[in-house]
């Protein structure tokens, strides 16, 4: 069904610090149910290839070599609004924006060591999951 998933990715620097299981904690209280999952370390070239729409962007090379500085967690979320309901539950990209209670306000260290991604439509969640996970590692 259209509409229900989302991705999101821990990323190194919040996996680094050990809130690994915080924010997995903060994503099930929220209402998101975790239909993928795995823990891996991206090589450049698969950080470069996930950001590739961000490939002209000023920042693309210093945020493929920081997505692939150590492992993450990819996980597929499934909830009504996915999208919508997970970007308001990360807040704002720079964490000096995001809102209290935030998932970037509470745990991110900078605009671009910010803790978490998320998908920013219905289309990006669906290429972004088969990115990451076979129909056989979702349930
Ligand atoms: P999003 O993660 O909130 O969707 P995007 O604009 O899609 O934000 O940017 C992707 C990621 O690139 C951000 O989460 C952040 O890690 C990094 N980033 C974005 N803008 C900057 C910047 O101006 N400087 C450094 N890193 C940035
Ligand atoms: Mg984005």
């Amino acid at each position: 069904m259209a509409g229900n998933i989302t991705l999101t990715m821990i990323k190194p620097d919040a996996v680094e610090k050990n809130l690994t299981g915080a924010i997995l904690a903060k994503i099930n209280e929220a209402g998101f149910r975790i239909k993928a999952m795995k823990y891996l370390q991206l090589t450049e070239s698969q950080a470069g290839q996930f950001y590739a729409v961000h490939r002209e962007r000023p920042f693309y090379n210093s945020l493929v070599e920081f997505m692939s500085s150590g492992p993450i967690v990819a996980a597929l979320l499934e909830k009504e609004y996915a999208v919508a309901d997970f970007r308001e539950l990360i807040g704002a990209t720079n964490p000096a924006n995001a809102a209290p209670g935030t998932i970037r306000a509470l745990f991110a260290e900078s605009l671009q060591r910010n803790a978490v991604h998320g998908s920013d439509s219905d289309e990006n969640a669906i290429l972004e999951s088969d990115f990451f996970f076979s129909q056989l590692e979702r349930f």
